[in-house]
């Protein structure tokens, strides 16, 4: 049985200071460093958009970030321009362990599918290839850490179950944007979902 620490999107424009600033989301990179040493796999995953990429704000005249748009697959949060490839925003955290990893897993490289998942797009049906990753390796067991709890931790630790793998997501190295009521609904979410929350 392998456990795998899974590093959700530690990465510049997700601290403070970034195009798209989690508060604290900082604070939790020593902390995730220092949980590295328990696990025998580690995965970072990496939020990486091409310049225009559909779910950001700047591409839909009339809309502001953090506003809803209807996408081909359903409804899209419309977010600051943030994670382009190749920049400084979609770097990981210079203090984050990036040595560590087994695998840097990039999503959101899809113009015109958001990925929050680290395992299926936003259209809820384009895998990643982060499953079968996983099961070929055999592992069962995951903890997830990083940004944001109501986002991306979120869709992958519910995906994650979805699955089958046992799930543990521990919000205290975990930071959430919480706008509209995103994080008491993501909680809820991943409680049935059979995530447990730590
Ligand atoms: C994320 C919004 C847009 C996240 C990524 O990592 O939670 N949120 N892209
Ligand atoms: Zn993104």
């Amino acid at each position: 049985m392998t456990q795998a620490l899974i590093v959700i999107d530690v990465q510049n424009d997700f601290c403070p200071g970034g195009a798209l600033a989690v508060p604290e989301g900082d604070l939790i990179v020593p902390g995730i460093n220092a949980l590295m040493a328990e696990f025998s796999a580690v995965i970072l995953t990496q939020d990486w958009h091409p310049a225009g990429h559909s779910s950001f704000a700047s591409e839909h005249p009339c809309k502001e970030p953090m506003e809803m748009t209807e996408m081909p697959y359903g409804p899209q949060v419309l977010w600051p321009d943030h994670c382009i490839q190749g920049s400084i925003g979609a770097q990981f955290h210079p203090d984050l362990t990036v040595d560590r990893a087994d695998l840097i897993l990039r999503k959101g490289f899809n113009r015109a599918i958001d990925s929050y998942s680290a395992f299926f797009e936003n259209d809820r049906q384009t895998p990643t290839g982060l499953e079968g990753y996983l099961k070929t390796r055999g592992i069962t067991r995951l903890t997830m850490v990083g940004l944001a709890t109501d986002f991306c931790v979120n869709y992958s630790a519910v995906d994650a179950a979805k699955l089958g793998f046992v799930v543990t997501v521990r919000q205290d190295l975990c930071r959430a944007i919480d706008f509209g009521g995103s994080l008491a609904a993501a909680q809820a979410g991943m409680t049935d979902a059979g995530v447990t929350l730590a």
